[in-house]
């Protein structure tokens, strides 16, 4: 099969085809239906008519009642069909027109055409399908859809019409629908026979301008007779190159598959270069951090480190005081150990809106330069469903304040024995005190008291263990405070990265997501030979 390739885009008509079916299954879901269903019909239409191959050249004559589509098929085929008895076409169903030995059954049979006409060979026209069809301002609805479904099948489309129809608005609708497909059109001006040279002129020169205004600046002219046979050569002589060059079904095909992608393009738009930026990225951070509670996580991991500090390095006699309070972490189920969902309090409501206002922004910003539908679909991509995005924003805090827990540092046991050793001072101070009051109490001999510079030994132990106990625990829990502040620090960098990992997941991968099939759109879509509509 001889597939031509447009010498400026070098696409062949396959590889179109294949560009729009691509381009449909990625448009389905997202642009107007009527554009989609167009485009499947036109992928499936070109398939089928491409599966019959390019043997035969299949030429619509179309026009209102009267114009002498008839006539003019009988013109070209000749007598044949009067002088053989075979039931002039009526306007109801189509007649097809065969030349050549190959009666074309498989494509007639596709295109549903019951009443055919052989026309023998002739080596001019053998391959040329000739169909006379029911006239489009019929008044019975079912002879105008033959009409447009004959019209939209034919790889050629000759309309004819004669001095007093060719302004007819009917007409020049069908006309502007047809835009790109002047190089399978040619426009016939019938019954010369009865205009003058100079109302032919004018007539001709007036249908130019019509056409021009249709949108169709290639179209053809001719102007001829089927009474009279006047000028039907001209009419002969393209049909002839038609059937030579076999080039009308992919010209038509082209055409129409380029009509259907400017049709989906028109809702694309010029392809973007988009860009979120950083800004966009940390506001929405932010505001998602604010949503999953990560200032009450981070406010958590430092009284728990306060606490550990104190339970690790304060003052042996009053610790157990602070361990009747439960664990800040634990009570967020946030401890070592655990898992699932923490039980930070859900967000407010001020906090969820900002959140999804947040993310509505990175949407809009993304779209700015687009039009709909462009704008909703990327914002409904954007906004995950309220309670996932909360679940995921919960694990992502849970996770990092769990992974990164720092370890209790080294000084926290050195500062532990010191504790213990400088509690055993105090104690055996006492004991030893209690001992000699005891002693003394008894009557018995005093026991032996060593004084060091003056200062009994049992006494110095007691106060001094006591005393520096207590002010160690006092500088550990200085010390300990400032650990607080790095470790609630370092929570909350975690916790903001996972969340926003969070933000990348379900919000800007999403968002580049769509962005990036409306661009594949565009590129497969020019592809299918789709333009854009200047924009007025
Ligand atoms: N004068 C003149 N009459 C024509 C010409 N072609 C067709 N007619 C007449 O116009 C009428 C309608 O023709 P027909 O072929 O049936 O038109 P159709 O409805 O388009 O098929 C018939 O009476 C024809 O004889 C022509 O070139 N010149
Ligand atoms: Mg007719």
């Amino acid at each position: 099969m001889k597939l031509r390739r447009n010498a400026k885009d070098d696409v062949a008509l396959p590889e179109r085809i294949a560009a729009l079916q691509a381009a449909i299954d990625r448009a389905a879901e997202r642009l107007d239906g009527e554009a989609v269903a167009f485009g499947q019909h036109v992928v499936e239409k070109s398939n089928g008519r491409l599966r019959h191959g390019t043997e035969h050249t299949l030429v619509a004559m179309l026009g209102a009642t009267g114009a002498g589509k008839s006539s003019l098929t009988n013109a070209l085929a000749g007598s044949d069909i009067a002088t053989t008895g075979v039931r002039r076409p009526t306007t109801s169903s189509t007649l097809a027109c065969v030349w050549g030995d190959d009666d074309a059954t498989d494509l007639l049979d596709w295109l549903e055409v019951q009443n055919r006409h052989m026309n023998g060979s002739d080596e001019r026209f053998d391959g040329l399908v000739v169909l006379d069809v029911p006239d489009h301002d019929s008044v019975r609805v079912e002879h105008r859809l033959e009409m447009e479904r004959i019209a939209e099948h034919a790889d050629m489309m000759v309309w004819v019409t004669d001095a007093e129809k060719y302004a007819d608005a009917a007409l020049h609708r069908y006309l502007r629908e047809l835009k790109g497909h002047g190089a399978v059109m040619v426009m016939v001006l019938n019954k010369i026979d009865g205009l003058s040279e100079d109302d032919r002129r004018g007539v001709v020169a007036d249908l130019r301008r019509l056409l021009v205004d249709d949108g169709i600046d290639d179209g053809r002219v001719l102007a001829l007779s089927a009474s009279t046979g006047e000028g039907v050569d001209q009419l002969q002589g393209v049909l002839t190159e038609a059937v030579d060059l076999k080039e009308a079904i992919v010209q038509r095909l082209e055409a129409d598959v380029a009509t259907a992608a400017s049709e989906l393009l028109a809702q694309t738009g010029e392809e973007t270069g988009h860009e979120i930026t950083g800004k966009m990225r940390a506001q929405l951070a932010h505001d998602l951090a604010g949503a999953a509670g990560v200032d009450a996580v981070t406010d958590a991991v430092s009284r728990a480190h306060r606490r550990d500090a104190a339970a690790a390095t304060g003052w042996p006699f009053t610790r157990w005081i602070g361990k009747l309070r439960p664990h800040p972490l634990r009570k967020l189920h946030l401890d070592e150990g655990t898992g699932g969902r923490t039980s930070l309090p859900e967000a407010s409501g001020a906090q969820k809106a900002r959140a999804e206002a947040a993310i509505r922004n990175v949407a809009d910003e993304a779209t700015a330069t687009m039009s709909e539908p462009w704008p909703t679909i990327v914002r409904n991509a954007a906004m995950p469903p309220p309670d996932r995005l909360a679940d995921e924003l919960d694990q992502a805090v849970g996770d990092a304040v769990r992974d990164h827990r720092s370890r209790s540092p080294r000084w926290w046991s050195v500062v532990g024995v010191l504790q213990v050793l400088l509690a055993v001072a105090a104690l055996v101070g006492l004991v030893w005190l209690i001992a000699i009051g005891v002693v003394a109490w008894l009557q018995l001999p005093d026991l032996p008291t060593p004084s060091v510079r003056g200062i009994p030994v049992p006494t110095g132990l007691l106060v001094i263990g006591a005393v520096v106990g207590w002010l160690v625990a006092v500088i550990a829990r200085r010390f300990a405070a400032i650990g607080a502040k790095r470790a609630a620090r370092k929570a909350k960098k975690h916790a903001a990265d996972s969340v926003e990992s969070v933000a990348e997941e379900m919000v800007i991968k999403p968002i580049e997501a769509e962005l990036a099939t409306r661009n594949e759109l565009v590129t497969l879509l020019t592809k299918a030979g789709g333009r854009l509509e200047p924009t007025s």
